[in-house]
């Protein structure tokens, strides 16, 4: 175990009010894709421009397991002149969207563990996307829960939050008694909803996790961690560009990448055996065979990815309580999934079992926490 050692103490969950189908989703792009077609019909004709193809609520259910996912505003994504979230500017007195988001979901972790603001050293906020650059959105939650001490952001997109563990543990080797992650995810902020390709992937969501310095008993639920691995590999496959050097050109001139962009299958093939590997070596390098490992709480980014990365780990088929799943009703969510899998899903984990918490994403960025029940 680590020089000192940290546990796992609670975690919160917030799902924005909002889902949104496959079919829904499906229809809209549909209508924009008829619309787009139709106002082009000359163009296209003349063979100077390639018509736009329908998007299927079939294949994306078979392409990546995705059913829905949840959404903080629906009308705006599904308007065919908008095809993006309406989530008006808040003047600056007030809690910014994803703020409100992390808040929410800290509250959540705060209560299950019988914790107040006070007994919170430290806030970081671990995302793929803040919605602006300073003040930190950290430092804002920070304030909005009255936390005392310091707090930040990170971004190590999709892995972010199992870097943002391993940020925890080393505050709390450096003195902090207890630390707040947050994760929120506003994907469809950053979602082309007009490529077919990808308007699918993302859903909104924001978890919270608590860590805290392992002294004496635990006396609530507890997960020790063992081990912590990181990885990251530079790879072109998945951008983002936005930012202020890269100001978004008028509507639809040269945008594609100010927004989410990837190959997805180069995605697949390379991402897979990297976490497939790195848990493997985890489990090997902390003196564990693969049958010990209880549960597989993985990013939730495309389910024939996860059952991949199970198989390869496990060495044979992994089950539904191996490797849960929740991107049929979350979709990706970023830096969130591994969380909300292990929100909903650590019951039947007894005392003494091990399980692992792993992202993996845009970079190419990996994370793998090792954890044992301890309570
Ligand atoms: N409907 C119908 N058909 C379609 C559609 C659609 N919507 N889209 C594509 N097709 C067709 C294509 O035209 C193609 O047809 P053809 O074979 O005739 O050319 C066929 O389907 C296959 O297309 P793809 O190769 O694109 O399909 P795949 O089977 O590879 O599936 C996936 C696509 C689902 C994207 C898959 O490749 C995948 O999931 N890859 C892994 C992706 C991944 O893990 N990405 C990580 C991203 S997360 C991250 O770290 C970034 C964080 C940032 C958060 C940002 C929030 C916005």
């Amino acid at each position: 175990m680590a020089e000192t050692p940290v546990r796992i103490i609670a975690t919160g969950l917030f799902t924005p009010p909002n889902a949104i189908s496959n079919e829904e989703l499906v229809e809209s792009f549909n209508a924009y894709v008829a619309e787009f077609n139709a106002e082009n019909a000359a163009a296209i004709e003349a063979g100077e421009m390639e018509p736009l193809s329908p998007s299927s609520a079939e294949f994306i259910e078979k392409a990546s397991g995705i059913k829905s996912r949840f959404v903080l505003n629906k009308d705006g994504i599904l308007d065919t002149k908008k095809m993006r979230p309406s989530l008006p500017e808040r003047p600056n007195e007030e809690l910014s969207v994803m703020a409100e988001m992390g808040v929410i979901a800290a509250r959540e972790a705060l209560k299950s563990a019988d914790l107040t603001a006070d007994d919170i050293d430290a806030v970081i906020c671990a995302a793929s996307n803040m919605q602006r650059a300073y003040p930190a959105m950290a430092v804002e939650v920070q304030s909005a829960l009255g936390v005392g001490g310091f707090a930040f952001d990170m971004n190590v997109a999709c892995a972010s939050a199992a870097f943002g563990v391993e940020a925890g543990m080393g505050l709390i080797r450096n003195g902090a008694k207890r630390v707040l992650m947050v994760n929120p995810e506003i994907c469809s902020g950053h979602l082309n909803f007009r490529d077919r390709d990808s308007h699918f992937i993302f859903g909104d969501v924001a978890t919270a996790m608590i860590l805290e310095r392992a002294e004496g008993e635990p006396t609530g639920e507890a997960w020790d961690i063992l081990d912590t691995r990181m990885k990251t590999v530079f790879s072109n496959n998945i951008r983002n560009n936005f930012g202020f050097l890269n100001r978004a050109a008028p509507e639809g001139v040269g945008q594609k990448d100010k927004l989410f962009v990837q190959e997805g299958r180069k995605v697949f093939k390379d991402v897979v055996p990297m976490v497939g590997e790195m848990i493997s070596e985890q489990i090997a390098e902390n003196g564990l065979e693969a049958t010990q490992l209880r549960r597989m709480w993985l990013h939730q980014a495309n389910l024939n990815m996860n059952v991949l990365i199970a198989k390869k780990v496990l060495g044979r088929d992994a089950t539904l309580d191996d490797a849960p799943v929740v991107l049929d009703r979350y979709a990706n969510t970023s830096s969130a999934g591994s969380i909300i899998s292990f929100h909903l899903h650590r019951d039947g984990v007894e005392k003494g079992e091990y399980g692992v918490i792993c992202g993996f994403g845009a970079g190419y960025s990996a994370g793998s926490v090792l954890v044992k029940r301890a309570a």
